[in-house]
């Protein structure tokens, strides 16, 4: 053989040698520094046509331990024990969903003869020591009242470290009564498995303005790990309430010594909307003549009705007014009431009652005929 064939039949055998695996082992992750994986020399089986004899003279000596092939990880020992070097951490040697290994060449000598090179694979199997995580502990959203059943709002994802599927996968539950109307489902956006808070009924502001769940997350590990997100829900108001007056009507009686700087009647109306959409403001309704709105004032913001400098007492009066109030939403809803107002003389004068008779014998008396049948007219009395 030519040293030209020669050495083509050593990079042969040298390639041969490097490319396949000649034994693989299991780690755990995490497992503490110098923890055995394993027997070099029984694993090989090249103790097995040796004898004991023979074998106390085989050993073996790891190659090329370098930080970048993450050969320094591991320590083969002159007998073929193969060691952890330190802790093993998966999630900052490998990455996501891919195979987590390192490969540890040793070379196997007979005394001072060189007999072969082993590759041995060390698979880091991952353990579930990471939880899932939420960017932050709560989260506040919106639903607005007017949001119709089936509205989704989307809530924060969790994240999980763990590179093995299993151990990183993860799936959300709402912690939450029966009396609460949402629940839970999850879309994926971007490859990334999104929660959303589904709305099961139309929301009421005015019966509950807030609520508070909790979501979980729970990763895929034979020990499954958690994490918790508070999730604050506000339910928006919109102007979806009418003011409502204390009254439908009022009627009420002023005197003619009424005060002018005094209100004569101070309405009220409520209006169970939060906000602009729950103020109440109170104008003349277009049905109230602008003849009879000149004699009164009306106090937009309390409701006091005073009447105008305008206002002349004279003989009985009687006013017929219709007011309004009106919320400040966008656009503003509004209802009305009917104020009766009745103007009573007070200056104490007797009554004058003027009578007319059919047939007058005097300016206060009449006669009656005998023949007159009950019921038949006599006077008119004014
Ligand atoms: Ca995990
Ligand atoms: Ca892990
Ligand atoms: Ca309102
Ligand atoms: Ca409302």
């Amino acid at each position: 053989m030519t040293p030209y064939i020669g050495l083509l039949c050593l990079l042969h055998l040298l390639i041969t040698l490097v490319l396949s695996i000649d034994i693989t082992y299991h780690v755990k992750e995490e497992d503490s520094p110098h923890t055995y994986i394993g027997d070099i020399a029984v694993d090989s089986n090249l103790s097995h046509p040796l004898t004991h004899q023979q074998h106390t003279l085989i050993t073996f000596t790891q190659l090329q331990r370098t930080v970048e092939s993450g050969s320094h990880l591991f320590n083969v020992t002159n007998s073929g024990k193969l060691y952890t070097t330190q802790t093993l951490d998966a999630e900052s040697l490998c990455t996501y969903n891919k195979e987590c290994s390192r490969i540890v060449k040793v070379a196997v000598r007979k005394e001072e003869t060189f007999m072969k090179i082993l590759r041995i694979k060390i698979l880091i199997d991952d353990i579930n020591d990471h939880s899932p995580e939420f960017p932050q502990n709560e989260v506040e959203i919106e639903f607005l009242e007017s949001h119709l059943k089936g509205t989704k709002i989307s809530l924060l994802n969790a994240i999980d470290e763990d590179i093995s599927i299993n151990n990183s996968q993860i799936t959300y539950m709402i912690k939450k009564s029966n009396r609460e109307p949402f629940s839970l489902s999850v879309t994926k956006r971007d490859g990334i498995f999104i929660p959303e808070l589904i709305l099961d009924n139309k929301l009421d502001r005015e019966i509950k303005d807030s609520y508070m769940l909790i979501l979980e997350a729970k990763d895929g590990g034979n020990f499954p790990k958690t994490a918790t997100l508070k999730v604050h829900i506000a339910v928006t108001d919109v102007n979806d309430k009418v003011p409502v007056f204390s009254q439908k009507l009022y009627n009420i009686s002023i005197n003619n010594s009424h005060q002018r700087h005094l209100p004569i009647l101070t309405l009220k109306a409520t209006d169970q909307d939060s906000g602009q959409n729950g103020k109440i403001s109170f104008y003349f309704n277009h049905k109230t003549s602008r003849n009879i709105q000149k004699y009164f004032v009306l106090d937009k913001k309390t409701g006091d009705l005073f009447l105008h400098d305008n206002f002349q007492f004279t003989k009985m009066q009687s006013y017929k007014l219709f007011i309004e109030a009106r919320d400040g939403g966008k656009p503003p809803k509004k209802s009305v009431a009917a104020v009766q107002i009745h103007v009573v003389n007070n200056q104490n004068n007797a009554p004058l009652i003027n009578i007319d008779f059919v047939s007058p014998l005097s300016e206060s008396s009449t006669a009656v005929s005998e023949a007159s049948k009950i019921g038949s007219f006599i006077a008119y009395v004014m």
